[in-house]
């Protein structure tokens, strides 16, 4: 079985999915160029992501290639336990996710393909912030009381979990939303997020054997003294805040992200396919969050 994916896309759900089935399966990255051979339009004729090769049946859309292999893995209780009520609350989630959440961050990816002048992006994309925070109050409110969207952990979840790192990742940011945040972290410690998360941001084998925060820290004082300024990768693996403006308290999103360091601040970026976004942080922000174990540099 192969599945198709782009990093930090929806695919994501699929590959997580794939992770918790415990089957053998390949993941297969590609790119925006990717897309658009007549190869990949032969198997999938709408050009995007996920795919999912199975022998001679290529399947497109997530909510179809969730339903299956939850099909697959019936054992799982991924689409509910078997009765058809329990299965709808997963659909119905899956519905909301896939058909107004996911929406809802087009007009933030993509302005231009929804105005054509550059000068209205930023307040068309302010705007669809605000839509996507509406959304994530319905979500928090679902989420009071449990652990998983429909009480139960589902497929559901794992496309819930792709939609709070883009909320993270394009500074929606979860602030005031106690319960999205708490299922981030639960599912940042899942094993099966992990595997799929290495996969798909490849941290190094360098940042898995990650030294110490003391001697990376030691390291790093090591660099910056010779040199004034940085570049490295890091990973995020716990909470890192930070501020825009006067505005509450931010999350930068967790995975692999671009540093660079001065004395004086720590500028993060992170890229995925779709969006690219930068914040700073001041250096001795930074340090604590090292030697608190938050972040892992890959020196
Ligand atoms: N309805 C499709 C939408 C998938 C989709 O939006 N894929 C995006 C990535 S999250 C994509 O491949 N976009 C490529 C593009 O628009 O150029 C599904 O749910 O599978």
């Amino acid at each position: 079985m192969k599945l198709f994916y782009m990093r930090g896309a929806s695919s994501l759900a699929d590959h997580i999915v794939l992770e918790w089935s415990g089957q053998a399966y390949e993941a297969v990255r590609m790119d925006r160029l990717g897309i658009r051979t007549p190869e990949y339009l032969a198997l999938n004729p709408t050009g995007v992501v996920p795919l999912l090769v199975h022998g001679d049946f290529a399947l497109t859309e997530n909510v179809a290639i969730l339903g299956y292999l939850s099909d697959l893995h019936p054992h799982l209780q991924l689409a509910g336990d078997g009765s058809a009520r329990s299965r709808a609350e997963v659909m119905r989630w899956l519905g909301y996710l896939n058909s107004d959440v996911h929406k809802a961050f087009r007009p933030i990816f993509f302005p231009a393909r929804y105005l054509p002048d550059g000068g209205l992006a930023s307040q068309l994309a302010a705007t669809a912030r605000g839509h996507v925070r509406e959304y994530l109050q319905r979500l928090d409110a679902q989420l009071e009381g449990r652990e998983w969207l429909t009480g139960t952990r589902s497929v559901a979840d794992a496309y819930l979990f792709v939609m709070l790192r883009w909320a993270i990742g394009t500074k929606v940011g979860l602030q005031g939303f106690d319960n999205l945040a708490a299922f981030v972290r639960r599912m940042h410690a899942d094993e099966g997020v992990h595997a799929a998360l290495v996969m798909e941001e490849g941290l190094s084998s360098a940042t898995e054997r990650a030294r110490g925060a003391p001697d990376q820290l030691m390291r790093l004082n090591d660099r910056i003294r010779d040199n004034l300024a940085t570049t490295l990768q890091a990973e995020v693996v716990g909470t890192v805040a930070y501020s825009e403006g006067d505005g509450a308290a931010l999350e930068v999103r967790r995975g692999m992200v671009d540093i660079e360091i001065s004395r004086q601040d720590t500028v993060f970026s992170w890229r995925d396919e779709n969006y690219s976004a930068q914040t700073a942080i001041p250096f001795q922000n930074f340090a604590r969050y090292v030697s608190d174990g938050a972040i892992r540099l890959a020196l």
